[in-house]
């Protein structure tokens, strides 16, 4: 049947009333790609600082190492990514070469790598080996490439660069896919430098032409996050301890930030809404060091300290990367594969109990009242579905109603990222007899905020938004008892 224009009219109009209700927020300033939303959706990496120093018990090695003092005497590859793995770690950043320029994989451009170690007759291949084991138990893998070469000849020279990209080609095309690449900030100073044992200064901003650098990691492995000082995905937190702002924005003013020349306290805090997204990474070692020294085995973080630190990294949005250096047998020692995994069990203990289950969720106001951005999305476990209220809601309120009174001392709140951070500021409040009292209030969300308080007993809790330029939109919240 042919349907008469003037008969379709309302219905064409009714349709488009409705699916304009429906229409999500409109992303709010700089959002995330999909590799970075992959990146905050593992929050939790580890580091493996491994070579020639953790053989000569340094920390910097000067590039003047014998190849053969790297000799593991049990490597385990799959006895260090289990490690990890029972810690919680979901993926591991391997120092393919640190500042002493050895290399732990068979670089086919320097002489100054395992293949002229004692270690396997020379035919080893410790990124081999370790990505292969993280692939085999599910992990993710990422090489960390040092940019200074204490080592290398040409250090300091334009002929360093093309070294320095064969060796970034060949750790993007051998090893399968890459899921970050860690340049560190560290560049230039006295080294041995081909046997010239001299000092040697770069230029920062000119000499490894960051951006033609980056693009080869663009071009080989379009899904790594690249990480530095500066971004361009991942951001240096700022600090070697671990630690992010208690506001920590994912977006930043990143224009004029290069690797080795940014404000580390702009790093720890970023700047709302800033003009880049780039997520803070909370780098830090279990032990005091970043290689394993066997003197450090009394000083290995206890699980409260780990706790503490993951609080302080993914509790205030930011992502944690945790270095276990891997010993001289080239294992993760007893000691930090303990604490590791005390640490994970009290943290699963707390969040296997989300005491929001089954409550009731409602709030002041429901985007176009519709089922997609209802309140109760908050509490289905789900990043990917959110409340959201009505655009011009920019200061809504959610309340959660427990169906008997509960006791809790954690809160989580999470934004939904796609829609970029638009919480600027919040407050949680409990209902205590007959009326509401705060007993939290706080700047950004983002990927995660862990509210660690003292213990409420309530049947109510309500989150409200008090600023903001756009509507929220809110992708989980729960509440958890954390155990001493
Ligand atoms: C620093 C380096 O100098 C340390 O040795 C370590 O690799 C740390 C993660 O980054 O800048
Ligand atoms: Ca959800």
């Amino acid at each position: 049947m042919k349907l008469h224009i003037t008969a379709i009219a309302p219905l064409v109009f009714a349709l488009s009333f409705a699916g304009s209700a429906i229409e999500p927020p409109m992303p709010y300033g700089p959002v995330p790609t999909s590799r970075q939303l992959i990146r905050q959706t593992n929050e939790f990496y580890g580091f493996l600082h491994f070579g020639v120093n953790t053989f000569t018990d340094k920390e910097w090695g000067d590039g003047s190492e014998d190849e053969n003092i790297f000799n593991p005497t049990d490597f385990n590859p799959d006895q260090i990514v289990r490690a990890a793995k029972d810690g919680g770690i979901t993926g591991l950043v391997l120092t393919a070469k640190h500042h002493d320029g050895f290399c732990l994989w068979p670089s086919q451009y320097t002489e100054h790598s395992v293949k002229n170690s004692k270690w396997r007759q020379g035919k080893g291949d410790v990124v081999r080996e370790i990505s292969d084991a993280c692939r085999r138990h599910g992990l993710k893998f990422g090489v960390y490439l040092s940019p200074w070469d204490r080592n290398h000849k040409d250090y300091g020279r334009p002929e360093y660069l093309v070294y320095f990209r064969n060796q970034l080609r060949e750790l993007l095309t051998k090893y399968g896919p890459i899921a970050e690449v860690w340049f560190d900030g560290a560049n230039g100073g006295d080294g041995y430098y081909g046997g010239a044992r001299e000092r040697r200064a770069i230029d920062n901003r000119t000499y490894y032409d960051w951006a033609n650098t980056w693009q080869i990691v663009r071009d080989l492995q379009p899904n790594a996050c690249m990480f530095s000082d500066a971004g361009p995905d991942i951001r240096w937190v700022g600090n070697e301890r671990g630690i992010a702002g208690d506001t920590c924005w994912a977006t930043l003013n990143a224009s004029g930030f290069l690797p080795g020349l940014a404000d580390e306290k702009r790093l720890n805090h970023g700047d709302h809404p800033g003009t880049h997204y780039i997520p803070a990474e909370c780098d830090v070692s279990i032990r005091p060091g970043w290689f394993y020294h066997a003197k450090e085995d009394p000083k290995v973080k206890t699980p409260n300290q780990l706790l503490d630190l993951y609080y302080k990294s993914v509790g205030r949005g930011a992502v944690l990367l945790l270095n276990i250096p891997p010993d001289r047998r080239g294992r993760i020692h007893d000691e930090d594969v303990k604490s590791l995994r005390e640490f994970r069990s009290k943290l699963d203990s707390t969040f296997a109990n989300d005491l929001t289950r089954k409550a009731k969720v409602t709030a002041s106001n429901t985007r176009g009242n519709n089922k997609r951005f209802a309140a109760r999305n908050v509490i289905d476990r789900h990043r990917d579905t959110y409340w959201a209220p009505d655009d011009a809601a920019t200061t809504p309120e959610l309340i959660i109603e427990l169906r008997e009174p509960a006791t809790f001392n954690v809160v989580l709140l999470r934004e939904y990222l796609p829609l970029g951070e638009r919480i600027e500021a919040f407050a949680l409040d409990q209902w205590q007899e007959g009326s509401w009292s705060e007993f939290y209030s706080g700047t950004n969300v983002g990927n995660c905020r862990l509210v660690r308080c003292q213990k409420i007993t309530t049947n109510k809790v309500r989150l409200r938004v008090v600023k903001g330029d756009v509507c929220p939109a809110v992708s989980e919240l729960g509440l958890f008892l954390e155990k001493p």
